[in-house]
């Protein structure tokens, strides 16, 4: 099974005249808002800091955005997010829209190896928005002590809990029972205290570490997870893979598609950092998965599939 690029892309590119996105939009997290759909992207606007901030980009049929502001939606304020916000992930549930987002204290590149050791690295936060203008910070919610990105919350309450996956990067060895970064799975009453954290799924062979990417997407035959695979050889790779959960015990994997989508368009295999295709946001549009990713670290892109095309999938033995 694969995905299917769209002829449009990249969907959204850099744009110069704007300081703060004038070098990279990537990674962007997606939702239906007001019968629209919304990018909410990462940007970057010198390399010599690497200061990420929020843009956001609103579309009427999910291929063709066009920018909301000229100034940054989102940027960091808190002390904890002083360095810079990263790869934003929505969630909708209730009428609320949850963003978890990566945020460092210091910036990329002022940081120095003395920092990991002080612990000082990357961890997740949580805002929430009704309007996409006004957000009220809820704070850091990974564990202390943990390296941690890659948070996508399930959008409702399963067995009376929310669940989300998290990849703690530090979380390798005896004491954890992996031997490299794997994707684990958590619980919480409030969203914001975390706690059951389980392993979710490893690495194998040849790969590095494997991360979610999109916020689960319900469907009739189950949850559509789409995340990604670092993979060590010949060169250094990021691919997506597609797996569908069952509705009431995700942790029962029904299907495992990999990869789906392979770095092989010059705006994937060429960009500030190579071979990147890094899926942040998915949705349900006209009968197919929208499936949207960063490529190469520098531009926004899409790719889709019809959903009647997974659920035959699921019934072949
Ligand atoms: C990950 C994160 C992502 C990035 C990816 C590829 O570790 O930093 O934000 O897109 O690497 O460089």
């Amino acid at each position: 099974m694969k995905l299917e690029r769209v002829k449009e892309n990249p969907i959204l590119k850099p744009k110069k005249e704007n300081w703060w996105e004038s070098e990279a939009v990537f990674n962007p997290g997606v939702t239906l808002f007001k019968g629209k759909i919304l990018l909410l992207y990462r940007a970057i606007g010198e390399h010599l800091h690497y200061i990420s901030r929020f843009g956001l980009a609103e579309s009427g049929d999910g291929i063709h955005f066009e920018r909301k502001s000229k100034s940054p939606i989102l940027m960091g304020e808190k002390p904890w997010e002083m360095g810079a916000i990263e790869d934003p992930r929505i969630t909708k549930i209730g009428e609320d829209y949850y963003i978890s987002y990566v945020c460092l204290e210091i910036p990329p590149r002022f940081k120095s190896s003395s920092d990991y050791k002080r612990k000082i690295f990357p961890r997740t936060a949580l805002t929430k928005t009704r309007d996409f203008k006004n957000f009220e910070r809820l704070g850091i919610i990974t564990p202390p002590g943990a390296d941690d990105r890659d948070v996508v919350i399930f959008p409702r309450k399963i067995k009376g809990k929310y669940l989300m996956f998290h990849r703690p990067y530090n979380w390798v060895g005896k004491e954890y029972g992996v031997k490299k970064p794997s994707i684990w799975l958590a619980e919480s009453k409030d969203l914001i205290h975390w706690g059951n954290h389980r392993v979710f799924l490893e690495p194998r062979e040849n790969e590095i570490k494997v991360g979610a990417g999109a916020p689960p997407v319900e469907t009739g035959f189950g949850w559509i997870f789409v995340y990604h695979r670092v993979e060590e050889k010949p060169e250094k790779c990021y691919k997506a893979g597609l797996m569908i959960l069952d509705k009431e015990n995700p942790e029962k994997i029904l299907a495992d598609f990999y990869p789906v989508l392979t770095p092989e368009t010059d705006y994937e295999k060429e960009g500030d950092i190579s071979n990147v295709v890094f899926p942040t946001g998915a949705l349900i549009k006209d009968g197919k998965l929208f499936v949207y990713y960063g490529g190469g670290d520098k531009v926004c892109c899409l790719a889709s599939i019809k959903l009647e095309e997974i659920k035959k999938s699921l019934k072949k033995p």
